[in-house]
């Protein structure tokens, strides 16, 4: 499945695992390929085997957090496959290879990121992976798209769910008027 968006149902993958993968690009590869292209292609490559794309969010266009000034592709993808998280990990590295990813600095301008939010396992805390991704909870780019997709799974850490947590990302601050004059 490579286009439209659809929304997952709870089943997970015979045997095997379910990721929800994050997707972000604000760097154009060619001419011909900008941020919005290469997410596309992104989708195909995550159904590549042995991974099998279950779900993806629609892409959305959003105001970059830190310091680059270029306009980010992000979505979110469900992903069933038959890897531990070290070996996805290192699995959706190499995608970000093909893409020409080079790791210039923090939070730099990137043709591909692809993060791992999410793992029907629960948690994973190594040197070099912790899932749920520690600041997926925060981020409207990412959970207006998993939202759009997976509104019923359970952050292992919090308890609350994707619709909980994105209800409380997105509802409205009470707005302080200071103290009332009697
Ligand atoms: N790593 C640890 N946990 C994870 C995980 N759950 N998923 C390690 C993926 N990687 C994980 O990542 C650095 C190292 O994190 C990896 O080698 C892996 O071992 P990276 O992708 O090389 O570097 P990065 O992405 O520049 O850093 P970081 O801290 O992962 O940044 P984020 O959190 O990915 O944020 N604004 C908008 N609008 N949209 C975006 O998509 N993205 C970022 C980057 C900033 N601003 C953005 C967006
Ligand atoms: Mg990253």
């Amino acid at each position: 499945m490579t286009s439209g968006s659809k929304r997952w149902t709870g089943e997970c993958a015979e045997g095997g695992h379910l990721y929800a993968v994050g997707i972000g690009s604000n760097r154009p590869l060619a001419r011909t390929l900008g941020p919005h292209a290469i997410v596309e292609a992104a989708f195909t490559a995550l159904d590549e085997a042995p991974l099998r794309l279950i779900a993806h969010s629609p892409i959305i266009a959003t105001r970059p957090l830190g310091p680059s000034s270029r306009t980010y592709a992000n979505s979110v993808a469900l992903v069933a496959a038959p890897l531990e998280p070290l070996a996805m990990l290192a699995l959706l590295q190499t995608i970000e290879r093909r893409f020409h990813r080079r790791r210039y600095r923090r939070w730099g301008p990137r043709t591909l990121d692809l993060d791992l939010l999410l793992w029907s396992g629960g948690t994973v805390n190594e040197p070099h992976l912790t899932v749920p991704h520690p600041a997926f909870r925060a981020r409207a780019f990412v959970l207006d798209p998993l939202h759009a997709i997976a509104p019923g799974w359970r952050d292992p850490v919090t308890g609350l769910t994707i619709a909980q947590l994105h209800a409380r990302l997105t509802r409205p601050k009470p707005v302080d008027h200071g103290p009332r004059a009697l």
